[in-house]
């Protein structure tokens, strides 16, 4: 070809949007086709992409957020206007949440209709609404400006804490066109999205120091250590220092559940009584009860109860949120660990032993408990004896991929359910919110290729229950077990005046949910025992079919807002 003729080559908005993901190593987009991106998801698929089309955006960006933490590359939401864009966006506002990097791309109207407001179809200013709840967002208006507009959101999403990013291609821009030369020119493959970030010397120092002085050491893992891929690093320090670690439900696996120093069994215990903590890529939200109350040992619920603490993590602002911190270590946690460990060398004193013995006494005396519920063989059957079966399931599959929501459906599996190894279990994380299940294991499977087991919620369950046709459109290895109970948290509550309305926790009795997964040519299985559960769980495992278990649990089982019932308002008001 003659540069003459090259020269004379058009490209457009929707190419240069293709090959600038795909420049990026962006292989896969999650989204729901219509205005203005239709045309756009099909040309991406003729480009050679993998493009997962989803029955809500919800699902999508959600899709897109899971596979963001679990490859540490942005996943890509792609939904239109308006309504698309505002159903995406509870996944980017959950993906900043959780520092999961994402990149909501929507498709928007015609700006001058819009500022001017003058009813565009599906009008809207998006990029203000998704502002506030996006780690960044931007808008591209010409298409020489798209490999900039991509480039900016790949290194908003991974760089420093991850996050969700929002992306307004207004419809006119696809359709733009010029030269493809200088369409090819403008494009950034980005160099170094995520770099790292060296602690400082001092830092380290002060972190060791403090580590050291401890006659009671704890170590707590997050997300944000199963996030930053150090897994090795993470597991020499732990076994190099021989200190005790408690994983946060999504860091669970990280190191082997089962390995002799997780104190899980012994979270009680040790979260009083620890005197240093060193938290590793875990916030002190809610879920750590903020560091400080009975919880971690102090006399009221705003009393600190005395623990040193040692944070990593790559945000300097989350240091002193909740409670002092005493050694704050900021960088990346591989930078971190690593730097931790050149400095323990190979002779680190262990613990004291009463510490180490005081906390298996606790473990041993839990675990031989649980031991024995989950032995029993109740009719009907409940969250542990039906766990029990999950638990040896994933035991035999430690490559299996757990995707966890509900309540007590949720509190019962982590707490139940071993995992053995780094970034398998994947919940409903910072938020509790329900309506990650198919959109987690839908991309879950796409991106690991690994068979993904969803231990759902009745009620958990609805929020996205319509993916089961993506499940079987794409032929996916998931095999969904839906705990059903009759109802959110359980399935006894009664309307209190007696109508023809029952209570608001209660759904239809004895629903077949598998019958909504044979409708699109997937398997479905009806569970009343733990034996014909595992059974059914063993087969879908073997047969790699989309498979959903109705496993029926005792509608008395549950508790109000499982482990969190003190969360629920109750009036100072005596009735
Ligand atoms: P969990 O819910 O498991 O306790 P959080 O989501 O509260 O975990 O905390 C995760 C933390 O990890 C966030 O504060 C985030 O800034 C941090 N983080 C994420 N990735 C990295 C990384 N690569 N290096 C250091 N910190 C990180
Ligand atoms: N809506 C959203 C988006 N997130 C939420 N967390 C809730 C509502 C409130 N909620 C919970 O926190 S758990 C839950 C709801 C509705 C469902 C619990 O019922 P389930 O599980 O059937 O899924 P269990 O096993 O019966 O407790």
């Amino acid at each position: 070809m003659t540069s003459d003729a090259q020269s004379q080559e058009v490209t457009d908005g929707f190419h240069l949007v293709i090959d600038a993901l795909k420049l990026n190593g962006i292989d896969t987009i999650f989204g729901l086709p219509g205005i203005p991106i239709t045309d756009l998801t099909r040309k991406a698929q003729a480009a050679g992409m993998r493009v997962i089309s989803f029955r809500h955006e919800q699902n999508a960006g959600n899709a897109a957020a899971i596979a963001g933490f679990m490859t540490q590359k942005p996943g890509i939401c792609l939904t239109v206007s308006a309504p698309g864009f505002l159903n995406g966006l509870t996944a980017l506002a959950n993906a900043t949440t959780n520092c999961f990097p994402m990149i909501l791309v929507s498709g928007s109207s015609e700006r001058e209709i819009v500022d001017l407001q003058q009813g565009d179809y599906e009008e809207m200013d998006q990029l203000a609404i998704a502002k506030p709840l996006a780690k960044a967002a931007f808008r591209v208006l010409h298409a020489a400006d798209i490999g900039v507009g991509i480039a900016r959101a790949i290194r908003a999403a991974v760089s420093g804490r991850p996050g969700g990013v929002y992306l307004d291609l207004p419809a006119k821009l696809f359709a733009q066109t010029m030269d493809a030369e200088a369409g090819k020119k403008s494009l950034i493959k980005v160099v170094d999205p995520a770099p790292r970030q060296i602690p400082a010397q001092d830092a380290v120092q002060r972190a060791l120091e403090l580590l050291n002085s401890a006659k009671r050491p704890l170590i707590l893992l997050g997300k944000g250590a199963a996030y930053a891929q150090a897994d090795a690093d993470i597991r020499a320090l732990i076994e190099r220092t021989g200190i005790p670690y408690l994983p946060m439900a999504m860091a669970k696996g990280l190191l082997p559940d089962t390995h002799e120093q997780s104190a899980a069994a012994a979270r009680s215990y040790v979260l009083p009584a620890a005197d240093v903590v060193m938290l590793v890529g875990a916030r002190l939200n809610w879920l750590l009860s903020h560091g400080k109350g009975k919880t971690w040992g102090g006399k009221e619920h705003k009393d600190w109860g005395g623990q040193k603490f040692i944070q990593i993590d790559i945000s300097p602002q989350e240091m002193d949120s909740n409670v002092r911190i005493d050694a704050p270590l900021v960088g990346d946690i591989g930078s971190c660990v690593s730097a931790l460990l050149a400095g323990i060398g190979s002779n680190w004193a262990r613990p004291p032993a009463d510490w180490l013995s005081a906390i298996a006494e606790r473990k041993n005396k839990n675990l031989a408990k649980m031991a024995e519920t989950l032995a029993r063989d109740p009719t009907p059957m409940t969250y542990h004896s039906a766990l029990a079966v999950v638990r040896d399931i994933i035991k035999a599959n430690p490559d299996a991929i757990l995707v966890n929501e509900g309540a007590n459906a949720l509190d019962f599996t982590r707490s139940i359910v071993d995992m053995y190894k780094p970034r398998k279990r994947l919940d409903v994380g910072t938020w509790g919110i329900m309506g990650i299940g198919m959109g987690f294991s839908i991309a879950a499977a796409v991106v690991s290729g690994q068979p993904v087991i969803a231990i759902e919620g009745d009620s958990a369950f609805g929020f996205s229950g319509m993916e089961v046709e993506t499940i079987c459109r794409y032929n996916l290895p998931v095999c969904v077990v839906i705990f059903n109970n009759n109802g959110v948290y359980r399935g006894t509550d009664i309307n209190p005046i007696g109508g023809p309305d029952v209570a608001p926790t209660v759904f239809v009795k004895g629903a077949r949910y598998d019958k909504l997964m044979e409708a699109f040519g997937g398997v479905g299985a009806h569970a009343t025992t733990p034996a014909e559960l595992r059974r059914a769980m063993e087969e879908a495992i073997r047969s790699k079919k989309p498979t959903l278990i109705n496993a029926v649990i005792d509608e008395t089982a549950g508790t109000e807002s499982g482990r969190i019932t003190s969360l629920n308002p109750k009036s100072a008001k005596q009735n």
